[in-house]
């Protein structure tokens, strides 16, 4: 391929897209290796969700390659957790690297950012970390192996109840980033149903890095916790100015607390949190065993639950590509993906409802000696 017929192909693929759905233009050598785009937030404030994401994917691409049955390339393009930089990063993997399939965004609003354009274009994207209400609503082409929150938020809040006594509860969330204003509403159900009484709702942005009239003005409400909504470097600073106004409640967080780097950036402020996983380390299972094995081995740390969720999403990308039997028809991999059943992954038996979201269990964990462990 010369790269004057690349961007012939390119052109022609780009003015094309008037509601056919092509499939990948390239075509192969037999035993050519299917290529698959990963958009990840690999720099920036967020960067440990997409390294993690990153090095799950890479430890599975090699498990997959080596057992043989298909073969995978994954294209790596950093979206900075950006949704301009993550709508670049998903026109170029579908029109110049010509993939059949994509894994990612990170974050629930570069996905719905960049979900219509994988739909129109008939690629198959699946967020591993997407936990936002309706990330699959955007289209059919649309799946996530992420735990959505409408299913983790009310558990985490259950058992915060009822292990630690809560009937007050304050509330803080990130206003402008769509998964946490989707985990606030989340969280608001959650206190309606257990019966809580919500004393405060304050706000915050992303990149926000002062939270002390929020806190302080929570600290003379006496809640018995505080339910959060943020991405951890933000979360890590709340906590942190939370203790030190005073705060020394339990702090309840969503989805963005489920790195380990909140520990890291929170220390002993982060002691006592509670946040729902799909993903335990210490699970006594077989396959998290060699998973949590092999990873320590690459990497030298123990995978998170953002590696062990992009870990399971290649594998159930190779199942789906191997059901579909080829490396670049678009649309058998959709239909394959979308019957993917009795998976079993690193985060629990794995299968796509109709609505290509998973049915999965979860685990309540706590923070406790810098560490996340199961809150039974
Ligand atoms: C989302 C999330 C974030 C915490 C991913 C890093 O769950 O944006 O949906």
């Amino acid at each position: 391929w010369s790269s004057a017929t690349l961007a012939l192909v390119f052109a022609a693929s780009v003015t094309g897209c008037g509601g056919s759905q092509p499939a990948a233009p390239a075509s192969p050598e037999a035993g050519a290796p299917a290529k698959i785009g990963v958009v990840s937030y690999l720099t920036g404030g967020g960067a440990a969700y997409g390294e993690a994401i990153k090095q799950g994917l890479e430890l599975a691409r090699d498990e997959i390659n080596t057992q043989g049955k298909v073969k995978i390339e994954l294209i790596f393009e950093d979206s900075k957790g950006d949704k301009n930089e993550a709508i670049n990063a998903t026109n170029k993997l579908i029109h110049k690297d010509n993939v059949i399939g994509i894994i990612g965004p990170t974050l629930s609003g570069e996905m719905f950012a960049v979900g219509p354009i994988a739909t129109q274009a008939g690629v198959s994207i699946m967020g591993t970390s997407t936990t936002a209400e309706g990330i699959t609503d955007i289209g059919d082409y649309v799946f996530r192996n992420a735990l959505p929150e409408s299913l983790a938020i009310p558990h985490a809040v259950k058992k915060a109840q009822e292990k630690l006594g809560l009937k007050k509860v304050a509330v803080m969330y990130s206003n402008n980033n769509d998964w946490a204003v989707s985990g606030f509403k989340t969280f608001e159900q959650a206190i309606k149903d257990n019966g809580l009484e919500t004393v405060a709702v304050e706000t915050f942005a992303d990149k926000d890095t002062d939270f002390s009239a929020q806190l302080t003005k929570i600290a003379t409400l006496k809640p018995d916790a505080i339910m959060i909504a943020g991405l951890y470097q933000e979360a890590a600073l709340i906590l942190k100015k939370a203790r030190e106004v005073g705060i020394t409640v339990p702090i309840v967080g969503n989805n963005g607390f489920n790195s380990p780097q909140l520990i890291k950036a929170g220390g002993a402020a982060a002691e006592g949190v509670v946040v729902a996983s799909p993903w335990f380390p210490g699970k006594n299972d077989e396959k998290v065993k060699q998973f949590v094995a092999a990873y320590q081995a690459k990497y030298n740390k123990e995978p998170d639950q953002f590696a062990a969720q992009a870990y399971d999403a290649l594998y159930i990308m190779a199942a789906g590509l191997e059901k579909a039997g080829t490396t670049t028809d678009r649309k058998k991999l959709r239909d394959s993906l979308a019957n993917v059943k009795d998976f079993p992954g690193v985060t629990g038996k794995f299968a796509f409802d109709a609505k290509r979201n998973p049915a999965m269990d979860v685990t309540i964990l706590v923070v406790k000696d810098g560490q996340f462990t199961e809150l039974k």
